[in-house]
């Protein structure tokens, strides 16, 4: 009998964000998590008799060889698509089409859920969460069926019309999902938060989806369906379960929102270190669910690092942003899981409208005063599907097709412009770190709580603080060379004068350098 294969891909990502080296693979630097989604669907069609293959581009590096290779016997394309990576997916559905004309593909992912819409090139694309969707779309397919029963997908019909599926109800029982098919993944060894040589076995667990609250900035409500969905402790415990006989030795889990029941998280960690797993993991949590109980039952867990979305050390800005928190409620998490043993992080963000230089240093100072282990500094974005890119909409900052923009004086969104904005964070990044503070503070915590793993994360920041301290120097001194002839340009865009180094000016005529 011929068993279908179907092949999920995750493109690569050309911008280098948190957690993915664009596209680069992980030898250069480091992917933290897999994939999970078509894991997920993995999981669905090989418990319909289907065999599957996941590929993972940003954590090996992109070849058209490769692609003809993985593609090899496939019945289905599969590609899962990020807002950032959407690019790379259209060009990735362009190779498979030039190279595999016949074989039909299917999309889906975040971007779509966030904006639905038919991706070219595809017989089907998925606008939802699709674990009860993705079996009878592809046996559909197979048996070349008419695709207008299934729900939540859209395609286009015989006269090149976009047809839409019935409505979608998405899963709230999440008890029902298949546990994720990890092991597909053949680059599972290169996840990791210290780089590919030294790293453990690691992946990412999610426990629940969606998050009670709604900040302003965030748009996790929007990818899930703006409720707040859990699965029960026996079903996560078992997941958990299974991850440790897979050999993996960290997880993060990577929950929108771990804490936001505090009494199940105590359950779960409970479970996990009844396990006497030698699990490492990390967790984010929010700053109100801070509790000295809840941060030593995450220690004993195995727990190592905790992150808390901090956005400012100013009240009116974490108002803007209806965090619902406060300044010293932030200023009690850090030093509770501080105190705790645990490894803390917070992430500040730059660019409320109304935020002056003294706000952000108030900031920067706010996060120097705080034990904090790892801080980072980013610009405000407005993403699609959060309340604040909404507004802009309305506003006429931005238009509905802009998906994610930087706050900036030059859209009305700040009083300072982007690339100073972004300078600014760079800039109290790197002082961060080189405080001679910090890195006494890190020594301390080291023989306090005596943890490998702690100098493991610190080495790494130290490498990466040195790579990019190196590239920004590189950057300047090309810049440098550049501008050794630096050319002036008119109100009108045409080039008026050159200057060399020298400082001496050689006057052009009609735009054009007639001497250099
Ligand atoms: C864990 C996580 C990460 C991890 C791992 C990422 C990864 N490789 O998956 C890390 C930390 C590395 C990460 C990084 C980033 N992330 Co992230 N991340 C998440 C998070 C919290 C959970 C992802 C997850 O596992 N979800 C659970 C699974 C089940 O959901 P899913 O992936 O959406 O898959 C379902 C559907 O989308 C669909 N589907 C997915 N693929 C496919 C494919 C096909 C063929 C079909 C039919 C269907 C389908 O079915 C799946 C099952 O239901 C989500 C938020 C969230 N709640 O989903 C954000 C989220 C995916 N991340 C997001 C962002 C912005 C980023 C970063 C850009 C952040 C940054 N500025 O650095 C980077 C980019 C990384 C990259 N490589 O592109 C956004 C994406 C928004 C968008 N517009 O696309 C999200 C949605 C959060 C948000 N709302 O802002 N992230
Ligand atoms: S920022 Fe965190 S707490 Fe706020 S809505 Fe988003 S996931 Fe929830």
């Amino acid at each position: 009998m011929h068993v279908p294969k179907v092949v999920l891909l995750f493109p690569s990502c050309a911008t280098k964000t948190f957690g993915n080296n664009g596209g680069e693979g992980t030898s250069n630097e480091k992917t933290i998590a897999p994939p999970l989604g078509i894991l997920y669907l993995a999981a669905e069609l090989i418990s319909a008799d289907m065999e599957v293959e996941a590929f993972d581009f940003n954590a090996e590096q992109y070849s058209k060889h490769k692609l003809r290779e993985y593609l090899v016997g496939a019945s289905v394309a599969g590609i899962s698509i990020m807002s950032f990576n959407l690019e790379e997916a259209h060009s990735l559905i362009e190779d498979i089409r030039n190279e595999f004309p016949h074989l039909p593909i299917i999309a889906g992912g975040p971007d779509l859920i966030l904006r639905p819409r038919r991706i070219e090139g595809t017989v089907a694309t998925v606008c939802h969460e699709a674990e009860t969707i993705i079996v009878p779309l592809v046996q559909a397919i197979l048996q070349k069926q008419n695709l207008g029963s299934i729900p939540g997908i859209c395609f286009r019909d015989a006269d090149g019309e976009t047809v839409w599926g019935p409505e979608f109800t998405p899963q709230m029982n999440l008890d029902k999902v298949k546990f994720p098919r990890r092991e597909l993944l053949r680059v599972n060894k290169g996840y990791s938060v210290v780089g590919k040589k030294r790293s453990a076995k690691i992946t990412s667990l999610i426990t629940s989806r969606g998050c009670p609250k709604q900040c302003s900035f965030c748009a996790h409500g929007a990818v899930s369906y703006r409720c707040f969905r859990q699965r029960s402790t026996e079903n996560v415990l078992e997941e958990i379960r299974q991850i440790v006989t897979e050999g993996y030795e960290v997880i993060g889990i990577v929950d929108d929102n771990f804490t936001a029941d505090k009494k199940r998280a105590m359950k779960i960690l409970a479970g996990i270190k009844a396990m006497n797993a030698k699990l490492s993991l990390a967790v984010q949590g929010r700053v109100d669910a801070a509790d000295p109980e809840l941060f030593r039952s995450m220690r004993e867990a195995g727990v190592k690092m905790i992150t808390f979305g901090l956005e400012s050390g100013n009240q009116d800005v974490l108002d803007f942003y209806r965090k619902d928190t406060t300044v010293a409620m932030n200023a009690a998490a850090i030093a509770m899981a501080d105190r705790a043993g645990l490894y803390t992080g917070g992430i500040f963000i730059f660019g409320a409208p109304f935020e002056t230089k003294e706000h952000f240093k108030k900031t920067y100072t706010f996060a120097t005063s705080l034990p904090l282990d790892i801080t980072t500094f980013w610009i405000l974005d407005y993403a699609y599907g959060s309340s604040l890119w909404e507004e802009g909409v309305k506003n006429g900052t931005h238009k509905r097709d802009e998906f994610l923009i930087p706050a900036g004086k030059e859209r009305g969104t700040q009083l300072y412009p982007t690339e100073e904005l972004t300078d600014i964070c760079e800039r109290y990044f790197f002082h961060y770190y080189l405080r001679p503070h910090y890195w006494f503070r890190q020594a301390m915590k080291f023989v306090r709580i005596h943890d490998f793993y702690l100098l493991l994360v610190i080495l790494a920041g130290l490498r990466f603080l040195i790579v990019r301290k190196c590239t920004l120097l590189m950057e300047h001194i090309a810049s440098g060379l550049k501008g050794m002839f630096h050319f002036k340009r008119r109100m009108d865009g045409q080039i008026q004068s050159v200057s060399s180094s020298d400082g001496a000016t050689k006057l052009l005529t009609d735009g054009r350098i007639t001497s250099v």
